[in-house]
């Protein structure tokens, strides 16, 4: 087995979630659809049908899945909180017993030790606001900031580590430029004013939240996936540079810089008002890095904006579905993230994914041999980026579960534990094994 890499005493070391992807209960104690629950029922949009109605029903085995995570040893948590859970109607009245299984949640991971990280979307925004134009709508911005108001009275005593949103640019663009996840729209303003009243939330909601949490540790978190032209053709480096502007840049950019990326600026303009990024651009004390892959952009006018996704070069290194396999990438990634935004860097996401059912053998094990050189390879990585100079403060593995991977469905799996989803059993891999002990320092 590859030598350990030597990390601070300090570094901390977790597991991320997302609600709609584990919790399941989807129509339990109140809870209204999302955007991704209509998206589901939407014919031919997802692997085999599926939805997350069910998931790994997290929302009722969540007992066993915090002493899972504390058997693991993990020292820190990061879930998001379902919205149209807590406020079905996405505003005005909430729901009682949706806040109180935040509470549970919270409660247990203190009682074992687990710091909580709080996201406050992760994709699923209530459909109910999508019926008033959701983010399309600047009024977007004052029901996330309530909404925020709502979780930071009822969690800030307990919750410190804050995240506003999960990945801005990869929900936005495939969900309101290539039409390929939940709400499945594809046009041009709709897209950017998407993009500045997301922006505009952000900003709205760290204001709530660093007036309603005492010490509040705020961030956000990036996809940060480098683009690379897929060839040297004028027209895919134009299209791969406008591309890198909306995935890697446009969230990030203008609210850690204040301004949007120069492609952007332009279309963007007449959707911002005086005064905006200022409101955008509120401080933070820390980026969230969700990193797995390069990805390979091109011209491609079937799409609105005209770029999209290229291959990478023949013989390059992929993972079991296919993405790129690059550590080299991610240790770059993190050095020039701590130069451009000068943060210190929590890695939120970084996981394998495969299609293999990894099923547990005659003696309950689950060698997931691929993802465990995936974890060893990229953490190295971490610790070369730290070596030289990147000033990263803790990682969060992607996924604590097998879980519903969006238009993947359960097909696509990326947990360190196996969850059948016919019993529902957990079974930590041969990757949880290994990940443990590194957080153990063993
Ligand atoms: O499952 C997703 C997650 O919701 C956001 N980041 C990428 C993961 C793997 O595709």
């Amino acid at each position: 087995m590859a030598e350990r890499p030597v990390f601070p005493k300090d570094f901390l070391w977790g597991a991320s979630t997302s609600a709609y992807q584990i919790e399941g209960a989807a129509e339990a104690d109140g809870r209204a659809p999302s955007i991704w629950d209509s998206f589901c029922k939407l014919k031919g949009r997802v692997d085999n049908g599926e939805s997350g109605d069910v998931a790994c029903d997290h929302y009722h085995r969540m007992p066993e899945d915090v002493e899972l995570m504390a058997e693991l040893g993990l020292q820190a948590y990061r879930f998001s909180v379902s919205w149209p859970r807590v406020l079905p109607r996405g505003r005005g009245a909430p729901n009682e017993k949706g806040l109180d299984f935040y509470d549970r949640l919270i409660d247990r991971l203190l009682e074992k030790n687990i710091e909580p990280w709080l996201c406050l979307y992760h994709w699923d925004l209530p459909q109910a606001l999508q019926d008033q134009g959701g983010w399309a709508v600047r009024d977007g911005a004052g029901w996330f900031a309530d909404y925020a108001a709502l979780c930071a009275r009822r969690y800030g005593d307990r919750v410190k580590r804050w995240a506003t949103f999960n990945e801005f640019s990869v929900f936005t663009l495939f969900g309101w430029a290539f039409g390929w996840g939940a709400p499945s729209i594809a046009d041009r303003a709709t897209h950017l004013k998407t993009i500045h009243h997301v922006n505009l939330a952000h900003g709205a909601g760290v204001d709530v939240l660093r007036a309603l949490v005492p010490n509040a540790s705020i961030g956000a978190v990036h996809s940060v996936q480098p683009m690379r032209p897929e060839t040297d053709r004028p027209e895919d480096v134009e299209a791969a540079a406008l591309f890198d502007e909306h995935w890697n840049r446009a969230f990030p950019d203008a609210q850690l810089l204040a301004y949007y990326p120069r492609r952007i600026a332009e279309a963007i303009e007449p959707y911002v008002q005086p005064g905006d990024m200022a409101r955008i651009a509120r401080p933070l004390d820390w980026f969230g890095l969700n990193h797995y892959a390069p990805v390979y952009g091109r011209k491609d006018d079937s799409l609105i904006w005209g770029f999209g996704f290229g291959s990478p070069p023949a013989g390059m290194k992929r993972t079991a579905i296919d993405w790129p396999y690059d550590p080299g990438c991610f240790r770059d990634t993190l050095i020039d993230l701590t130069r451009r935004y000068r943060l210190p860097i929590y890695v939120t996401e970084n996981g394998y994914g495969t299609k293999a059912a990894e099923a547990p053998d005659a003696e309950g094990r689950v060698v997931d041999a691929e993802r465990l050189a995936y974890l060893q390879a990229y953490i190295a990585a971490m610790a070369e980026a730290k070596a030289r100079g990147a000033d990263v403060r803790g990682y969060f593995v992607w996924s604590l579960l097998d879980n519903f991977e969006w238009g993947g469905g359960y097909g696509t799996r990326f947990g360190i534990v196996h969850v059948d989803f016919t019993t529902q059993a957990r079974t930590p891999k041969e990757s949880a094994r290994w990940y443990s002990e590194l957080i153990r320092g063993g």
